[in-house]
């Protein structure tokens, strides 16, 4: 790999070799990089900057949300709303989609993104990050929500920037996975690595134990037999992590494999998991698999969901390919019991 190759030179070169990243796109992701670059900084400056803390509101999904959870959702729509390369965004922050004012000129792209996720680990200094999907608006009328409702598998870029020791942004446009860490110093993201893959096999889990009682069988007998290490069906022992982060999760996950599980349970029966479909799962879902890995809500490929609502959750076990297939014939064999 040559040195220092900035992001913008990335996405340039790219284009060159096999036209993935039109320029509408390119600046898209520049814009986007730009902005993570912003929230870094705030994330970094903590309680000096007076960032740290409850904001007094609520999100749609009933959360409190955090002074950094509004800043990160600004900083993100202000940086994007006027280049002319987006049609509208949505932000697991506000209710309705955000079309782009008509002062600005419209574009063909939709983007949709957690601004700050594992908000729970703001205020205790432990990584934290902005989650992105984007997405193509179907030709035709004014836009709306209805043309965000796509399937994982129709997202042309998705990514992720953690904001941890190092701030580093993950990228796929659909031609493998490539990570860039930020200089500080320079101020720009420089490619760290490409190719990034997961290995097939792992000896490391990550979902809350704390759930446990509420699972439903088949997470229960995958973790039991984990748990069993050496002595027991799988003959190896499990080590465990987790962050409660899933950008931090992910990111070790893509860094040396493992496998990471938020299932439905029983504290909600009505949800069918935590996590969002449209600017969690699904971004998540196409770098897994861009590096090597696989994604599933249990029963079904989570980028082959036809969503219904923007705001949608799902049950999600992603990682390490032959053991998200062991859950996947867990979960299989579950079904067919009388
Ligand atoms: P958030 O988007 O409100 O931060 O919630 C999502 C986060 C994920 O990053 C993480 O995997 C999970 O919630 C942790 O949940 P829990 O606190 O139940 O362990
Ligand atoms: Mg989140």
């Amino acid at each position: 790999m040559a040195n220092n190759i900035s992001l913008t030179r990335y996405l340039v070169e790219q284009q060159r070799v096999d036209g993935s990243i039109p320029s509408q796109l390119r600046l898209l992701l520049e814009v986007v990089a730009r902005a993570c670059k912003s929230i870094s900084h705030a994330v970094n400056k903590g309680a000096l900057g007076g960032v740290l803390g409850a904001a007094q509101t609520e999100n749609v999904q009933g959360e409190i949300q955090k002074k950094l959870d509004i800043i990160a959702n600004e900083v993100l729509i202000e940086a994007n709303e006027w280049g002319g390369h987006l049609a509208a965004m949505a932000s697991e922050e506000m209710e309705d989609i955000y079309v782009v004012p008509n002062r600005y000129p419209q574009g063909e792209y939709l983007l949709l993104f957690d601004p700050l996720d594992g908000s729970s680990n703001i205020d205790v200094n432990v990584s934290i990050g902005t989650i992105f999907s984007v997405l193509r608006k179907p030709d035709g009328a004014a836009v709306s929500e209805a043309d965000f409702l796509q399937s994982g598998s129709q997202q042309v870029a998705a990514g992720y920037c953690v904001y941890g020791p190092q701030t580093t942004l993950v990228l796929t446009v659909g031609r493998g996975v490539a990570m860039f860490t930020l200089d500080r110093e320079q101020g720009s993201f420089v490619l760290t690595q490409e190719h990034v893959t997961v290995p097939e096999d792992t000896q490391e889990f990550a979902i809350n134990m704390s759930n446990m009682r509420h699972w439903d069988a088949p997470t229960r007998r995958y973790i039991d037999e984990c748990l069993l290490g050496a002595e027991g069906v799988r003959g190896k022992n499990f080590n465990m992590r987790w962050i409660a982060s899933m950008v931090a999760d992910v990111h070790r996950i893509l860094t040396r494999g493992g496998v990471f599980m938020y299932p439905w349970d029983k504290r909600e029966p009505h949800k069918p998991g935590k996590l969002r479909l449209m600017y969690e799962a699904n971004p998540m879902s196409w770098l897994i698999e861009q590096a090597g890995g696989a994604s599933t809500n249990g029963h079904q490929r989570i980028m082959d969901i036809a969503p219904a609502q923007l705001h949608q959750r799902v049950s999600v076990v992603l990682g390490s390919k032959n053991e998200v297939e062991r859950l996947t014939r867990y979960y299989a064999e579950d079904a067919a019991q009388p």
